[in-house]
């Protein structure tokens, strides 16, 4: 990612002030990377990853931005099919992602789960779900479950603008705030659900405004600026965990892929589409630690190189990796041989 010249004097860069920092940088920078060598991979002749598969480019600051505050082995993040971001996030090896998309039995799901099942339970990574809005009651009960044994941890939800259509996303929202579970519910408001534009689909086009029937807090936040993602996941979160319940954010953000793979994008602008790649959120971070001091040029240009090269190494492996063997095929399949943090 090149942000040439952009700061005429650079301050002069320490080497630890600025490291977490930095290392959000870097989380987006590999998800993106990630995702566009996933791109490459699934379309070039002999390809070697199979069925839907759906790319995070674009969304990278909500993903990382969560990451930033979620307590591992006590907080649980519940996702859609689009999740390569949020478990490379959570600190899953490339590797095992990159293995998943392959089919292959070192992947995070053995190779049987493949791009919308990504999973990582003993983090609280649990998934990677394909029904739109299905997974959203799980979230529920999982935030339930925390209040119930009085954990301290919270849920993270996330989901699409299509999902806000659902019925389970009405129903547990009523019941996560009667209940003040702590769960945070956050749409990822890419604008589009396939192709269908929010306004085509919601009635309420501000969609934040959905939760007001919940009675529970709700707010649209900027879903491209990491820094505004963590400071309002953890006013959320911080709620949660002191027993006030359920939090409903709108990230609002932009993919910059289609849909799945086979999507050719007709429904937008070449306008548009130049329009977002202003606020992409990696530049707008880059600058921003940039013009703080806390980056220099080399130290951007060894993290793309280190990225790349991360990805690249995932590739390799996954290719020589081995397939599941066929008499594996019933087993890891039952939820009890997975069991969640007591
Ligand atoms: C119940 C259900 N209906 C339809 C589909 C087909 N489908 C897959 S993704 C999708 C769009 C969802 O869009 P959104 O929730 O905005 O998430 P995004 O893809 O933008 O991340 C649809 C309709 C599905 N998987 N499940
Ligand atoms: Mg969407």
């Amino acid at each position: 990612m090149s942000v040439a010249n952009h700061v005429d004097h650079a301050p002069v860069v320490s080497e630890s002030k600025g490291q977490a920092e930095r290392d959000r940088l870097r989380m987006m920078m590999l998800i993106r990377r990630f995702e566009e060598r996933t791109y490459q991979e699934y379309t070039k002749p002999g390809q070697k990853i199979g069925g839907f598969c759906h790319l995070y480019s674009g969304q990278e600051a909500v993903a990382v931005g969560i990451a930033s505050i979620f307590q591992k082995g006590k907080d649980y993040l519940i996702n859609a099919y689009r999740c390569h971001g949020h478990s490379l996030a959570l600190g899953m090896d490339p590797r095992a992602a990159m293995a998943e998309l392959f089919g292959k039995a070192t992947g995070c799901s053995k190779g049987k789960g493949g791009s919308m099942h990504f999973f990582q339970a003993e983090v609280g990574n649990l998934g990677g779900h394909g029904i739109v809005g299905g997974h959203i009651p799980l979230g529920l009960g999982t935030a339930f479950a925390q209040m119930y044994k009085k954990t301290g941890g919270v849920t993270f939800c996330l989901f699409g603008d299509g999902a806000i259509n659902q019925g389970t996303f009405n129903e547990a929202l009523n019941m996560a705030s009667l209940y003040k579970v702590p769960a945070i519910f956050i749409v990822e408001n890419n604008g589009v659900a396939m192709g269908t534009q929010v306004a085509r689909a919601s009635a309420e086009p501000e969609l934040a405004k959905r939760a007001s029937g919940y009675h529970m807090p709700y707010r649209a936040i900027d879903g491209n600026d990491i820094d505004t993602v963590i400071a309002e996941m953890n006013e959320a979160a911080q709620r949660g965990r002191r027993g006030e319940g359920p939090t409903f954010l709108v990230a609002n953000t932009y993919r910059f892929r289609g849909h799945s793979m086979s999507d050719a994008m007709k429904y937008r602008s070449k306008e548009e589409m130049e329009q977002a790649k202003l606020r992409d959120p990696i530049s707008l971070y880059e600058i921003r630690l940039r013009e703080k001091g806390l980056l220099t040029d080399e130290q951007a240009d060894a993290m793309e190189e280190e990225v790349a090269e991360v990805v690249a190494d995932a590739v390799r492996q996954a290719d020589v990796d081995p397939h599941p063997m066929l008499e594996d095929r019933f087993n890891d399949v039952l939820a009890e041989q997975y069991p969640l943090q007591k």
